[in-house]
């Protein structure tokens, strides 16, 4: 988890069938996202299946996914090797929903592990355990034949993640979904001790909260009000707004670049987030003690849209100076300040600002912790330049910007603190009321 807490930035990939109609059903466009499109009633459920004789991916290429993901600057990748629709990305024994009989036959995981490893890019694995195509998953558990189809579905996941772990011995974590119907819920003894059994077979993996539910059926915290799993997985597309949100435990957000659009869809509609709302994203998200990850959802032809290439490339771009400020960020504990967001760098006694929004006046506010005073403050890309601190009141300070010279773009100011001299506070007195 040390490391886990050190990626700062991480990329999701979604892909599967849901790729080739990519949002649209005879020529009608569907208003759910594009991975959950065999729900839609315009679908019949054996024609979807039917993709897989369709999924032959020619132009994939697991080297140049990773080196875009290198160059994006993420330190961790979750990949889809089994969404809702049951299509196994990996050829699982113990189905014949997998690439092995689509017509690319291949492996997809295997290489695409080999190829992040590679560039030294931790892979997370990512699971469903609702399976729309197995018959034994149900929601909910009513009668005996529920019952016993079930308890069939529990040794297939069982069979499925063991297979998983075995396979792919590198993988770091997994990032569960589709935990969150009264069947699989009421399994908390049955997922724990799946869980020890997991742990056991590979150890240090990362679990993330929405494996398991308590044997009350509480999900994420358990009954005591405790996080179950390593990390709180409950930041889909949001953010929380400040640290006490958090409670104190590791956390990731996952978020889509267009609208809650997870598996390549032809159109994007509504809006589509620029890379410097990603960037302030995965800003937000480290002064919170959280990691960004930021979802691709590649064509059904193996290779990444446009749009996902240049936002990687300019993100990539960005963190190429600003990186510092990222990896191993924490919360800071500093006042929040309405410019954007302060980063404390576990590796060193250095504050970062991540300035997002200048100020009219060009002064960006800081108040330190008391007794703590300011010592320098230079641009993270270019450490002769010189911010002098102005000291305007007990542990307040402006940061003038010459805004002639200020950049159009996000940027950091790193601030070198010190202890305050005895008695260098306290010069400014406050107000009797
Ligand atoms: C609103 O309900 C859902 C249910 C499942 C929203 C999203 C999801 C799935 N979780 C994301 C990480 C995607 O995989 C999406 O399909």
């Amino acid at each position: 988890m040390a490391r886990w807490r050190a990626y700062g930035l991480g990329q999701f990939i979604h892909w599967g069938l849901y790729s080739i109609p990519a949002g649209e059903w005879n020529g009608k466009i569907y208003n759910g996202a594009a991975e959950w499109i065999r729900t839609w009633k315009e679908v019949s459920p054996q024609a979807y299946d039917s993709l897989i004789y369709r999924f032959n991916p020619a132009k994939f290429n697991p080297d140049s996914w990773a080196a875009v993901a290198k160059q994006m600057g993420v330190k961790y990748v979750t990949i889809t090797t089994k969404h809702h629709d049951g299509f196994c990305l990996w050829p699982s024994k113990f189905t014949d929903f997998t690439v092995a009989n689509s017509p690319y036959k291949k492996d997809i995981i295997g290489p695409l592990v080999k190829a992040y490893d590679k560039q030294g890019i931790d892979v997370i694995l990512y699971f469903s355990v609702m399976d729309w195509h197995n018959p034994d998953w149900q929601y909910d558990i009513k009668t005996r034949d529920d019952s016993i189809a079930f308890n069939r579905f529990k040794q297939f996941t069982r069979n499925q993640l063991l297979e998983l772990l075995t396979r792919y011995p590198s993988a770091k974590g997994l990032w569960f979904d589709g935990t969150w119907d009264k069947s699989w819920v009421k399994q908390a003894a049955f997922a724990d001790s799946l869980e020890t059994e997991m742990r056991k077979l590979h150890p240090g993996l990362i679990i993330g909260s929405r494996f398991r539910a308590d044997e009350y059926g509480k999900r994420h915290f358990d009954s005591n009000g405790n996080l179950m799993g390593d990390y709180e997985q409950g930041w889909e597309r949001k953010i929380p707004e400040k640290i006490t949100d958090v409670h104190g435990n590791d956390w990731d957000c996952v978020m889509t670049i267009p609208e809650n659009q997870w598996g390549y869809a032809k159109t994007w509609q509504g809006h589509i987030k620029t890379a410097d709302e990603l960037l302030e994203m995965l800003a937000k998200c480290v002064s919170l003690d959280g990691n960004f990850v930021l979802n691709f959802g590649p064509k059904p032809d193996g290779t990444l849209r446009a749009e996902e290439l240049s936002l990687a490339k300019a993100i990539g771009d960005w963190m190429a100076v600003n990186k510092e400020a990222i990896y191993s960020g924490e919360y800071a504990g500093f006042i929040k300040q309405d410019w954007g967001y302060f980063i404390k760098s576990t590796a060193s006694n250095k504050i970062y600002m991540l300035v997002f929004n200048i100020p009219v006046s060009g002064l960006l506010r800081v108040v330190t912790p008391s007794h703590t005073v300011i010592r320098k403050a230079y641009g993270l890309d270019n450490a002769a330049s010189n911010y002098t601190p102005e000291e305007i009141g007990a542990s307040t300070y402006f940061i003038h910007l010459n805004q002639q010279t200020t950049p159009k773009k996000p940027f950091v100011i790193v601030l070198e603190t010190g202890e305050a001299a005895k008695g260098q506070t306290g010069g400014y007195e406050k107000a009797k009321t």
